[in-house]
């Protein structure tokens, strides 16, 4: 038997001993994509995980996603096989910048973005995807608040600024994902608008850099990203601005249309330490175990629920 097949065999029994389901993020490698039973962004994978009746959630993602997953679903084993693939965006966010953000602008609601570690999303008003951080700041709006702060990416912060008109302060000022802030930064739009000018569509990602998202027929989250590309399916390619990961999964959605990472040195190896060996062997060994503090959990998981609740509402 070839090495991959046994491996996938080796998985997918210990999958069924274990009673475990396989959650992978958007942006995974092609093969841990292929043995996952759920791919999708942060929050729906968080989500779908409460809706199985699974006992042990296998996270193949970073580690504040697997956080965000063990918080939603206190009752089950959540097994992160790669405890070091982190998030430098998550990481750049500390307690003072949210205490000093409060102290400047009393009264003003804190959006935290799901890439955050777990205990900003316990202390914020709102927990928001780059799905609905606009939604939920139009919404702020409307109810008299001119001013939000949002944490921790200020590219997605200055989208919802532009998409709104809320004034909205970034927490702290400087957060961002390296991949989108210099791989989908304006040269790599350029550079694909002079080969194929109007004949590619240009999708990117909020946490990509303003220039960038003005210059693209669209800016949407991963999972918003998916399924606009059905929109577009009269143009030559589809070009998508974020991790090249995504890439993989659109040409399985949708196997009639050409899509093309913008940029396909766009690449988080935080994301890509996640391998099919590591996923084999953290059910093998059942660990490394996702452990989170259970009252930081409890409010961080009323947070994301109200807001999730909101953001459903919203979208009508
Ligand atoms: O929340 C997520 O999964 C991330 C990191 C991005 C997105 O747009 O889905």
């Amino acid at each position: 038997m070839s090495y991959i097949r046994g491996l996938v065999e080796r998985l997918e029994r210990l999958k069924r001993e274990r009673r475990a389901v396989i959650l992978a993020h958007n942006y995974q490698l092609p093969e841990v994509q292929d043995v996952a039973d759920f791919v999708g962004d942060s929050l729906e994978l968080a989500r779908q995980a409460m809706e199985t009746d699974a006992d042990v959630i296998v996270f193949a993602g970073v580690r504040f996603m697997a956080e965000m997953a063990a918080a939603l679903n206190p009752d089950r084993v959540v097994l992160h096989p790669v405890p070091e693939a982190g998030c430098p965006l998550a990481d750049a966010l500390l307690e003072p910048h949210v205490t000093r953000a409060r102290e400047a602008y009393p009264g003003a609601p804190l959006l935290v973005y799901v890439n955050s570690p777990l205990w900003a999303k316990a202390v914020a008003d709102y927990v928001v995807t780059s799905a609905s951080a606009a939604l939920i700041a139009g919404y702020l709006k409307n109810q008299g608040y001119d001013t939000i702060l949002l944490a921790p990416d200020r590219n997605l912060a200055d989208h919802v600024a532009l998409t709104t008109g809320v004034r909205v302060v970034p927490v702290p000022g400087y957060g961002h994902c390296p991949i989108h802030e210099y791989l989908v930064s304006p040269y790599y739009v350029r550079r694909a608008r002079d080969k194929w000018e109007e004949r590619a569509a240009i999708l990117v990602h909020p946490e990509a850099p303003r220039e960038s998202r003005l210059m693209a027929d669209f800016v949407g989250s991963t999972s918003q990203m998916l399924r606009a590309i059905q929109r577009f399916r009269d143009r030559s390619v589809v070009l998508l601005g974020t991790e090249e990961g995504l890439v993989y999964r659109a040409r399985r959605l949708y196997p009639d249309i050409r899509v093309e990472p913008l940029n396909p040195t766009a690449v988080c190896i935080d994301m890509k330490k996640i391998t099919l060996e590591s996923i084999v062997d953290a059910l093998e060994r059942m660990k490394p175990r996702v452990t989170v503090d259970p009252s930081i959990a409890r409010r961080a998981r009323e947070v994301i629920e109200e807001s999730v609740r909101l953001a459903y509402r919203l979208r009508g």
